[in-house]
């Protein structure tokens, strides 16, 4: 310890279904099988379906990814968070409780002379405006602070409501939501592309869409790189790996 591998998980929604307990304990196996050559683990977002920090109160529940987060952190394994749309509200938490880096936004991560364009993929591309100014809303620290004055069962329950209806929703409005939308239509690729217009990124790696990818992409300059989306661990169950200059998809087995 610490190994040679770049770990990256994403939306596990822990919390929404009836299977979020065997998600979780099927996620601490591979956090497990990971303390023998992890030596960076990267969790993309949405890992809970919600989260509320509030000062002196933790909501219940996720003990066990909590603990297997701490003992990695505590073997020397360096985490990264990266926060997503459903766990937004995390602020300090975790960081208060094992050593492990909260990123609010992409961020450039290096390992083994590659550079990654890390992030959860929420909000990327300005597509969706109405999404834009939700986003501001949640996002901003008074509203996040007159929340927090609100009864618990009311912030929970509206909360976890509205993640399942929404999700609902979404998949009743658009059937094709979580297929690929097209190199001008999906967000992240849009954000990654102006990024690499800027600067070389050696990958891109997201989660949020919950279908597992990977496609070269090419910005307008030329600059190329590999876009991998980790897909989900709330369906699919997958993970990927980054070893001796190679990043790949994984499917979880029992
Ligand atoms: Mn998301």
């Amino acid at each position: 310890m610490p190994g040679k591998k770049i770990y990256f998980v994403t939306d596990a929604h822990l919390g929404a279904g009836h299977d979020s307990m065997l998600r979780e304990k099927q996620l601490c196996s591979l956090l497990e099988q990971m303390k023998a050559d992890a030596a960076m683990v990267v969790f993309l977002g949405d890992i809970f379906d919600f989260w509320f920090t509030y000062k002196h109160v933790v909501p219940r529940g996720h003990i066990r990814l909590l603990g297997r987060m701490a003992e990695l952190a505590d073997a020397g394994v360096k985490l990264h968070f990266f926060i997503g749309n459903h766990d937004m509200w995390l602020f300090d938490y975790l960081s208060s409780q094992m050593d492990i880096t909260m990123h609010d936004d992409p961020a450039t991560l290096l390992f083994d002379g590659k550079k990654f364009l890390v992030g959860h993929g929420d909000g990327l591309g300005h597509l969706d405006r109405r999404y834009d100014c939700l986003r501001r809303i949640f996002r901003c620290r008074l509203n996040q602070r007159l929340f927090a004055l609100l009864p618990q069962w009311m912030t929970f329950g509206l909360a976890l409501g509205w993640s399942g209806h929404s999700r609902k929703g979404h998949i009743k409005k658009n059937p094709t939501i979580f297929e690929y939308q097209g190199d001008d239509r999906e967000g992240i690729v849009l954000y990654c592309k102006q990024r690499l217009n800027q600067e070389p990124f050696d990958y891109c790696v997201f989660g949020h869409r919950h279908t597992p990818l990977t496609r070269p992409i090419t910005a307008p300059n030329g600059n190329q790189t590999l876009y991998v989306n980790v897909g989900d661990w709330l369906i699919h169950r997958n993970y990927a790996v980054y070893s001796d200059g190679h990043l790949t998809l994984h499917d979880w087995q029992t």
